[in-house]
């Protein structure tokens, strides 16, 4: 084909599939209606790509469906199950479609795999267990049966299957491995079971295969690089050298293959795919290896997979079109899968003006579609298009809004006494003084559960049936009510447990100017779990107060602390579908700015502590080592920004959802927060020993239950996690608090898991000789 892409959303542009398979967890259809819905979405998304402009017959339609994550689907169909699920496997060592699940959520007693994030998406993948006993077969002939469903429907699809490289280095070492093991050790045991796989798509009638090989562009893979090319080397010997199989086309999405090109040019595959928007074409390849790739496909991945932006697609057509100097046959796609971008803009009736500047995944194809045109009639057939998508382009970069004077004018004249604040000792003292606290602290994270009644309550306010003074009304009594929970349970510092919010990224895009929201804008985050990320197109202000009144409120209430809730400026943009004009670090002081504005009211209305969240402050950090630490700089330096400004007698709190706490250690110090809290009852409390080593003197919450789970923690564990982080962290140092945010549990399980953190907390602080 001349023009493709790399992978469709498959959640359906009404979440189709999400509904379907949340259905059938819970009981309401059964197995063959599930692959009903499956197969009906299959149809409708072939039709629509044709529609759009991918041949019918030419293998450009990518078959990329699946019902959790890609992974795991190849997991299944390598039969790479871990023993502890072994009951599910029938007699072929195939596993059924509940089976299937089990391994992505669990069962029981069962633990689900690992989940983790794939590549620098907000895509997560679940992590295959490979052990030295792992035995692999071909379990399920899936792929083959969708080729097989769309053959009969008249089209010639291309299966897209995680390639065997990458499935190995994607996966960590099964429980009870020798240490040291390695997955990618395996390749010569799993390699005939993709060989038999090409065999059987080439018997159904397959052209081609798409095997991803974006492992081979992340350095940050525990493998080193010889032994990857080594890997890669033997995986394209053994099946390029198939006597019966599709022609092969190796896609390297997400970032540059480097010296791996020089591997994927001696072997047989007939295409490479190259991430034209993250990575580039290959420089100072060898004679031999430039001979080979003319030989070869050039498949130039130039429409950016990543972003929802229209851009710029005559230097797209440029990009492209330079492929020719590697080979006479070159064939226009996108960067990544479409995966991580929603359906249709033209879905969308409330974006006015901004329709025109964005590309969602169905017009990405159609610019896909437009270049291979061009590619083909060559660029005056299709200059109309590319001159449109400038004058878009322009329109959008000189609209009004997306440079403000007044934003721009006070970004430029930050100097350093911004971003800092008092030292860290005179910020202690004055807090102790200020707010009297209680040694161990106890607080939560922020959001309680959010119940029916709550999100009936917002969905009627969109609906325009709940007037504006009744939601007020009724989101106070739920504060009053979260506020009484918490003084009865004995909670040191309150939160009002934000049941004004949805999402949270979504609520301060909906409250600051430069963003927009979208209606149907859902992208898959994992599973059946999607987010709708919001747009942040232009210079970011507040317009006014957003979090003020709720906080002071729920202060009225009480005469204990009340923490105020902010989001952080590094997540707003992880979170969200950012401009792409200007440097993140840019953008992320812009954000930073409006939020000094709003701590600094909330300081003025009487809040003395106030929490900025910064969850994905680990996710954005980029995967090529020399960026990070630029990332580093501009990221903790719009945290410091926004949260500098405060008087040394405010306490500054923050968040962070993930345990790898070594990694980014020097990133916390860099905060500056008083108090950080973090994951670390899963990893029961690991994280103390990387906390130890490192010096880090500031006020730490590693959280003493995992709310991930609806488990209630007795006392003695609780009790015991704390005396685990009192093993490595003084006692002045420790708060005590759950892992993350309550929103997702259930009130009884909440409550009574609070009593017993509470229990628990008396209880050292009893045989520390502290008060209680
Ligand atoms: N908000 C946003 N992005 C995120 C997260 C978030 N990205 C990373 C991480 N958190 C992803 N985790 C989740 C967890 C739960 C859900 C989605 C992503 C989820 N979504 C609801 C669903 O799919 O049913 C829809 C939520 C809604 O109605 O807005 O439960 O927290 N922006
Ligand atoms: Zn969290």
């Amino acid at each position: 084909p001349t023009g493709t892409i790399l992978g469709y959303p498959r959640i359906g542009r009404r979440r189709e599939l999400k509904k379907a398979v949340e259905a059938f967890w819970a009981g309401r259809i059964d197995a063959a209606e599930l692959e009903a819905a499956a197969a009906a979405l299959r149809t409708a998304t072939r039709e629509r790509l044709a529609q759009l402009g991918l041949g019918r017959t030419d293998s450009a339609i990518p078959e990329s469906f699946s019902f959790y994550d890609q992974v795991l689907d190849a997991a299944v169909a390598v039969g790479a199950i871990p023993p502890r699920f072994s009951d599910l496997v029938d007699a072929d060592g195939a596993i059924d479609l509940a089976g299937y699940f089990a391994l992505a959520r669990g069962e029981g007693d069962r633990a689900p795999l690992e989940m983790t994030k794939w590549f620098d998406t907000n895509y997560h993948y679940l992590v295959p267990e490979i052990g030295p006993e792992t035995t692999f077969s071909l379990a399920s002939d899936r792929i083959v049966r969708q080729f097989i469903e769309a053959k009969d429907a008249g089209l010639i699809t291309r299966p897209v299957l995680v390639g065997p490289v990458t499935f190995l280095l994607l996966a960590k070492a099964a429980t009870g491995a020798p240490a040291g093991f390695q997955p990618i050790s395996r390749l010569a045991d799993l390699l005939p079971v993709y060989a038999e796989l090409l065999e059987r798509l080439a018997a159904a009638g397959a052209d081609w295969v798409q095997l991803d090989e974006p492992g081979l562009v992340n350095e940050s893979i525990p493998v080193g690089r010889a032994a990857q090319l080594d890997a890669l080397e033997r995986a394209y010997e053994v099946l390029g050298g198939l006597a019966s199989r599709p022609a092969i086309f190796v896609a390297a999405p997400y970032g540059s293959l480097g010296d791996a090109v020089d591997v994927l040019a001696a072997s047989a595959v007939e295409a490479i795919g190259f991430d034209l928007v993250r990575g580039s074409l290959p420089i100072g390849l060898t004679d031999a290896a430039r001979t080979a790739l003319a030989g070869k496909t050039i498949v130039a991945g130039v429409i950016d997979g990543h972003n929802i932006w229209r851009g710029d697609l005559a230097g797209a057509f440029e990009s492209a079109a330079a492929a020719f100097e590697l080979s006479p046959s070159v064939a226009v796609s996108t960067s990544t899968s479409l995966q991580h971008v929603p359906h249709d803009v033209d879905d969308e009736t409330k974006l006015g003006h901004l329709s025109g500047w964005l590309a969602f995944a169905d017009q990405k194809v159609e610019q896909v579609a437009t270049l291979a045109a061009g590619l083909i009639d060559g660029r005056p057939a299709i200059a109309d298009a590319l001159d449109a998508a400038s004058v878009a382009l322009a329109q959008r970069l000189s609209a009004s809004g997306v440079r403000d004077g007044a934003v721009r004018a006070r970004a430029a004249v930050l100097s350093d006494v911004d971003f800092a604040r008092d030292d860290y000792e005179v910020r202690v003292a004055a807090q102790q003084q200020a707010l009297d606290l209680p040694p161990l602290p106890t607080t939560t994270i922020g959001s309680f559960p959010q119940t029916g009644e709550i999100r009936r309550a917002r969905a009627a306010l969109g609906r325009g049936e709940l007037s504006e003074a009744d939601y007020v009304a009724e989101m106070r009594a739920e504060i009053a009510r979260v506020v009484a929970l918490q003084e009865e349970i004995g909670l040191d510092v309150l939160v009002h447990g934000e049941p004004e919010r949805n999402d949270m990224v979504q609520y301060f895009a909906e409250n600051l100017d430069g963003f927009d929201v979208t209606e149907h804008g859902w992208v898959q985050s994992y599973g059946s779990r999607c987010t709708r990320p919001s747009i942040l197109w232009g210079d970011v202000s507040r317009p006014k107060p957003i979090t003020v009144e709720w906080s002071a409120y729920t202060q009225s209430l009480t005469s204990k602390p009340v923490k105020g809730m902010l989001t952080g400026p590094v997540t707003i943009l992880a979170w969200s579908f950012v401009r792409d004009d200007q440097p993140l670090g840019d953008t992320a002081r812009q954000v930073a700015l409006a939020l000094r504005d709003e701590i600094a009211d909330l300081e003025a209305a009487g809040i003395a502590i106030v929490q900025v969240d910064e969850p994905a402050l680990r996710e954005l950090l980029p995967l090529e080592r020399d960026r990070q630490a630029d990332y580093l700089d501009w990221s903790v330096g719009s945290f410091r920004l926004a949260t500098a400004g405060v008087a040394a007698a405010t306490q500054i709190h923050t968040h962070l959802c993930y345990s790898e706490f070594g990694v980014i250690i020097d990133a916390i110090r860099g905060l500056d927060a008083d108090v950080t809290s973090i994951e670390a009852a899963r990893s029961r409390m690991e994280v103390v020993v990387d906390l130890e080593a490192s010096g880090f003197d500031h006020g730490i919450g590693p959280g003493v239950y995992d709310i991930h789970s609806p488990r209630v923690p007795s006392v003695a564990e609780v009790t015991e996690l704390i005396e685990r982080a009192l093993d490595g962290i003084p006692e002045r140092q420790l708060w005590i608090n759950p892992d993350c945010g309550l929103k997702t549990r259930g009130y009884d399980e909440t409550v009574a898991s609070l009593r017993n953190m509470l229990e628990a907390t008396r209880g050292v602080r009893a045989s520390v000789g502290s008060p209680v």
